[in-house]
């Protein structure tokens, strides 16, 4: 049961970002062994309490500093979107191995670099944090389609919704456009489903028809900003109306690599729903659905044969899913495991001096989400059918 988790000599890593998911990556890490010697936010002033609480020794100015520090073997980038660019090409450039937080960058002409770079230096790991598929049951479904158990893939359906951004005065920086896509719930959460979709169904994404609506024109932005899921302006900061222009909500047609279909659509205005990915993928041989609110049941359908509910239990996963689960059933594993297993796929490829087929994803991963998403804004705005860049 379980990957084992004697990393040798893993590199000290630097955090940039001590956010909301920033404290994520921080404990994940210190689970499996490997120290954050560092933090970087927008001014040490605002990373010296968040270094203090997390228990990180060294607050950096600038990303020069990170960079130049001998100590530092890896980075974490857990900062906005638009300086994942320029942050992991730095890293890379400066030999670091770059863990970054999803999406990969804010258009296709960065993400493309920043894939190239990544495959020109092989001794240097370069992921990105698509944590969803280390929930075992993620990685179960992934199996039990590879080994042939749904027959031909016809569809893959689902959604992604939260209710963090329901009302006006929740704020965040995600709103804002980014100035490429200018997508925001498919760019935020649409790309963690579609990632799984794809890893899951083994099949690509070719072409897209997407709708997209702003369900909120304007939002009361406090004066200062807001963290993300921080709800609203509680502390009745002074606040400004703003108008916005990103998707609250994004429905998408899809058609895969082999001829299945796929639908799903996110929306970050649910009402009840905090933060839940519903995939269902079926085939000719059957279908399975997983929820991540529920992340420990997996619903097995079957025509001529009773459905299953399925609890993750290493005692009954496959072998392959099994490594990706440390607790017996009913010992629940959930969004924190998630991490955990991904950064000890990380680390442990860095371990085996990056030889091999990396099991985490790649910056090339990444790269083809941000194709997808360019692809998803251009098919919204012609009301059509819209292929990805090969
Ligand atoms: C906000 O939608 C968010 O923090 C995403 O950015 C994360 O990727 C997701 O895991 C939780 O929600």
């Amino acid at each position: 049961m379980g990957a084992p988790y004697v990393l040798s000599n893993p590199p000290k890593v630097a955090l940039i970002g001590g956010g909301f998911i920033g404290p994520v990556h921080a404990e994940a890490l210190r689970r499996i062994g490997v120290q954050v010697a560092g933090l970087l936010d927008i001014t040490p002033e605002k990373a010296r309490p968040q270094a203090e609480k997390l228990g990180i020794p060294k607050v950096y100015s600038t990303i020069e500093e990170v960079l130049a520090d001998p100590e530092i073997g890896a980075v974490h980038l857990a900062s906005p979107n638009n300086v994942h660019y320029q942050h992991a090409k730095m890293a890379l450039e400066a030999g670091k191995h770059v863990l970054c937080e999803k999406p990969l960058a804010v258009s296709s002409k960065e993400s493309a670099e920043l894939a190239k770079l990544a495959a020109s230096r092989p001794k240097q790991a370069a992921g990105v944090n698509y944590n969803l598929r280390f929930y075992p049951l993620a990685q179960e479904m992934h199996t039990r389609v590879a080994r042939g158990d749904l027959g031909r893939i016809l569809s893959v359906a689902g959604s992604y919704t939260q209710d963090w951004l329901l009302l006006v005065d929740d704020y965040n920086w995600r709103v804002e456009p980014d100035g490429h896509t200018n997508l925001r719930a498919i760019a935020d959460i649409g790309t963690h489903w579609m990632d799984l979709a794809q890893f899951i169904t083994g099949r690509h994404i070719e072409s897209v028809n997407a709708d997209l609506a702003t369900f909120h024109p304007e939002r009361n932005r406090p004066i200062g900003g807001a963290e993300t899921y921080t709800g609203p302006n509680t502390a009745k900061k002074a606040s400004e109306a703003v108008k916005i222009t990103t998707e609250d909500y994004g429905a998408v047609m899809l058609h895969l690599s082999g001829g299945g279909r796929g639908v799903f659509y996110v929306n970050q205005m649910h009402g009840g729903r905090k933060n839940r990915l519903y995939l269902e993928v079926c085939g000719t041989e059957g279908s399975m659905v997983w929820d991540s609110e529920s992340p420990e049941l997996l619903w097995l359908g079957r025509r001529g044969a009773p459905n299953q509910l399925m609890n993750r239990d290493p005692s009954i996963l496959s072998a392959e899913a099994g490594h990706f689960s440390h607790y017996p059933g009913g010992h629940a594993e959930g969004f924190p495991d998630a991490f955990k297993q991904l950064d000890l796929a990380f680390y442990t490829y860095i371990s085996n001096g990056c030889q091999g087929v990396p099991n985490f994803p790649t910056f090339a991963e990444g790269h083809r989400e941000v194709q997808i998403c360019e692809a998803i804004a251009q098919s919204a705005k012609a009301r059509n059918w819209v292929n990805v860049e090969a």
